[in-house]
């Protein structure tokens, strides 16, 4: 059965990649998958259809039949553990993987959504710039543990996996503060990610949503 995930209408940004309906394409695109994607305004995302489906009035949304997910973290796992190729085989490795897919959700992205919510909507409180290098170095030092842990390894822990395909998702949510770039591995790990097949695909199938208005199904 085809899965249907939603996607922004209108994405506020612009087709960059961002929005989190990117990682569920990428990951659908890795493991050969083809989907259909259903587009939401904001307003929709907020009436009682869509509530049925994702609680939050969020994007992304994933239903496959009678299966029907919200929360990007557990698409990924769902897609992930009924596909291969973005989980290893050995269950210990498998277990590794999940740790660096919740690392990067919970450990990760909860101080760099920070740091770009207040960059975003901010910016004219009087103590934006005070609380900002705050901010930041909060970022930092997540990045440079990552960045410790990575040393010069290709991915987090042996072959391409879902914890890598999250954690290069949410470093990108960084693109253009110029953080990443402190951390040469981190960078290179961030553009080894973006330079794969699957990646490039799920990015133009998002960006051609932006440019044209129209859905669009990968099949
Ligand atoms: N933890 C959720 C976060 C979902 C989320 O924040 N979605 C954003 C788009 S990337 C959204 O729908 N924002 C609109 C809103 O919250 O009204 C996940 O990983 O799926």
């Amino acid at each position: 059965m085809t899965p249907t995930i939603t996607a922004f209408e209108k994405s506020p940004d612009r087709g960059r990649g961002l929005a989190r309906d990117m990682r569920v394409r990428w990951a659908l695109e890795e493991v050969g998958l083809p989907y259909d994607v259903r587009l939401v305004s904001f307003q929709e995302m907020k009436q009682p259809a869509h509530l049925a489906l994702h609680p939050f009035g969020q994007i992304p949304t994933y239903q496959e039949g009678e299966l029907a997910l919200f929360e990007s973290g557990a698409i990924l796992l769902h897609v992930a553990e009924r596909h291969a190729g973005l989980l290893p085989e050995d269950a210990d490795a498998r277990a590794r993987a999940i740790a660096w897919m919740f690392a990067a959700l919970s450990t990760m992205e909860p101080p760099i959504v920070e740091f770009g919510m207040s960059r975003l909507f901010e910016r004219e409180k009087p103590w934006f710039e005070q609380r900002q290098p705050m901010l930041e170095d909060r970022v930092r030092t997540r990045l440079g543990q990552l960045s410790a842990r990575l040393g010069d390894a290709d991915w987090l822990d042996g072959a391409f996996s879902a914890g890598d395909l999250l954690m290069v998702t949410v470093l990108r949510r960084l693109d253009g503060s110029g953080l990443v770039e402190e951390f040469p591995n981190l960078a290179a790990y961030v553009a080894r990610g973006e330079a794969r097949p699957a990646y490039r695909r799920a990015f133009d199938a998002q960006l051609a949503v932006f440019q044209t208005g129209q859905g669009n199904s990968r099949r």
